[in-house]
C-alpha cells in the first residue's frame, strides 16, 4: 500500500503553499486531462475539489479523473455531506466559525461520519471564516450565515483564536469566490501574528502579484479558483520555471 503523504504535517513545515480550487459543478470532466497538466507545471502544491452546490456523485466522478493526471494531494473542501468521496486524499472537516449556524458549526460534521469512518481519508479540522468582501457569496447564500465585518479585525481575530483553542489545525479566511476584494493585508498579518497553526487565504485572489503579498502578510497556503477558471492564461504566470 502506498503511503499517504500528510497534508497537514507539509503545510505546517512548507510555507508558500498554493491550491487550485476545482468545482465541480463548474469543471467538465472532458476539461480535466488538460486543465490539470498545467496545474503540474505550475507552483500548485495541492489541488482542492468543492463547491458550494454540487450535485450527488459529481465530486467523485471528478477526483477519480483528476488521480488520473496529477500526483499532487487532492483535498476536499466540501460544500455539504454529499461531496465526500474516500478517492481524495484528505478533507478540510469545515466549521463555519464566523457563523452561528449550528448545521454547519456541527450538525454536517454529525453526518458525516459514517462515510469519513470507514475512509483513509485524512481528516483536517479547520476552522473557517467567512469575512465581508462587498457582495454576497454563495457561502452566505447556503449556509444562512453572515460573514466578519472586515473593519472588525478584533472579531476576526478572535473567531480565529477560539477555533484554535477549540482544537482545529487550520484556519481558513474565506472572502468568498470571485470575491471583488481578496482578504486585506493587514486582516492576515493580524491573524497570523496570534495564530500558532497554518492559516489558509482564499477568495478573489487573481494575480502572482496578489499571491505574494497573501504570503508576506502570512499566509501559508492561499487558494485560487476563479482566475483559473476565467483566465486559463494565468498558470503562465505561475509555472515553475519562473518561480525556481
Ligand atoms: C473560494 O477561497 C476560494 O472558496 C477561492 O476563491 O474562486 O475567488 O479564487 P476564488
Amino acid at each position: 500500500k502506498l503511503k499517504k503523504v500528510n497534508i497537514l504535517k507539509s503545510i505546517k513545515t512548507t510555507n508558500r503553499n498554493l491550491a487550485v480550487l476545482i468545482d465541480p459543478d463548474k469543471m467538465n470532466i472532458e476539461s480535466v486531462s488538460s486543465f490539470v497538466p498545467k496545474i503540474n507545471q505550475s507552483i500548485a502544491t495541492h489541488i482542492f475539489v468543492g463547491g458550494s452546490e454540487v450535485d450527488e456523485g459529481l465530486t467523485e466522478t471528478l477526483v477519480i479523473e483528476i488521480k488520473k493526471h496529477t500526483k499532487l494531494p487532492v483535498v476536499l473542501f466540501p460544500g455539504d455531506v454529499i461531496q465526500i468521496t474516500d478517492k481524495a486524499d484528505g478533507i478540510l472537516f469545515l466549521s463555519l466559525i464566523s457563523g452561528r449556524n449550528p448545521d454547519y458549526l456541527i450538525g454536517k460534521h454529525v453526518e458525516a461520519v459514517s462515510k469519513l469512518k470507514g475512509s483513509n481519508l485524512e481528516v483536517i479540522p479547520t476552522g473557517y471564516i467567512l469575512i465581508e468582501n462587498g457582495k454576497e457569496t454563495s457561502v452566505e447564500r447556503v449556509s444562512q450565515t453572515r460573514p466578519l465585518k472586515r473593519n472588525n479585525i478584533k472579531a476576526i481575530i478572535d473567531t480565529a483564536k477560539a477555533g484554535e483553542l477549540l482544537g482545529v489545525q487550520l484556519i481558513y479566511l474565506e472572502a468568498g469566490s470571485g470575491a471583488t476584494h481578496a482578504i486585506e493585508p493587514k486582516i492576515i498579518q493580524k491573524v497570523k501574528e496570534d495564530l500558532n497553526i497554518p492559516l489558509i487565504v482564499g477568495g478573489g485572489i487573481r494575480s502572482k502579484t496578489e499571491i505574494e503579498l497573501a504570503y508576506n502578510s502570512g499566509a501559508d497556503l492561499v487558494v485560487i479558483g476563479t482566475a483559473f477558471e476565467e483566465n486559463k492564461n494565468f498558470f503562465r504566470d505561475i509555472t515553475k520555471d519562473q518561480n525556481n
